[in-house]
């Protein structure tokens, strides 16, 4: 289990709380698609996603960030049992996605740079950190499930 300061846990909470889920949501799996476009073979149910302002238009990649990030929300309530709190999305990507674990880092980062964006000098080098190891713990636990 990862362990965290007291420190870490406000610097967790204090970027979370600057965040927009809905402004981010959007911004967020465009970015991922367009940065990383081997992810497109994942969201074969989105429709259009072929080009890059096709990926910026499309309502169901818009949406989808949303979703990522009410996921990332349940991580920031848990932090002391964040592999429990994912067991079941880590299966789900596992055995019915079929994500290659490696793609969680890559969405990680995307969502990092998105925060940073916003953030802007309040994404220090120390505040950076916790966030990373933040990001890491959701990425292992996502990956927890593979087998
Ligand atoms: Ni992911 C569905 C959360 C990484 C591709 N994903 C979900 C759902 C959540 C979620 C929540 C909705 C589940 C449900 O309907 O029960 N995904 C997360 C989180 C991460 C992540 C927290 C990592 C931090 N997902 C990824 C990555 C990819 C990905 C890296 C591919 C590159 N996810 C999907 C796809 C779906 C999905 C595809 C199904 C979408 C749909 O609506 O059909």
């Amino acid at each position: 289990m990862v362990k965290w300061t007291d420190k870490e846990r406000s610097a967790v909470n204090a970027v979370w709380e600057k965040i927009d889920i809905d402004e981010i949501g959007q911004q967020l799996i465009p970015r991922v698609l367009i940065v990383y476009p081997w992810t497109e073979r994942y969201f074969g149910t989105f429709g259009d996603i072929f080009t890059v302002s096709a990926v910026l238009n499309n309502p169901k990649v818009a949406a989808h960030g949303k979703v990522v990030l009410n996921a990332l929300a349940k991580a920031v309530k848990n932090m002391d049992n964040i592999k429990a709190t994912y067991a079941s999305l880590s299966r789900l990507h596992y055995e019915k996605l079929h994500v290659d674990p490696d793609n969680f880092r890559l969405l990680a980062d995307c969502i990092t740079i998105e925060i940073a964006c916003k953030l802007r000098s309040d994404m220090d080098p120390q505040i950076q950190a916790t966030w990373r190891k933040f990001l890491s713990a959701v990425v292992e636990a996502m990956s927890s499930q593979y087998y």
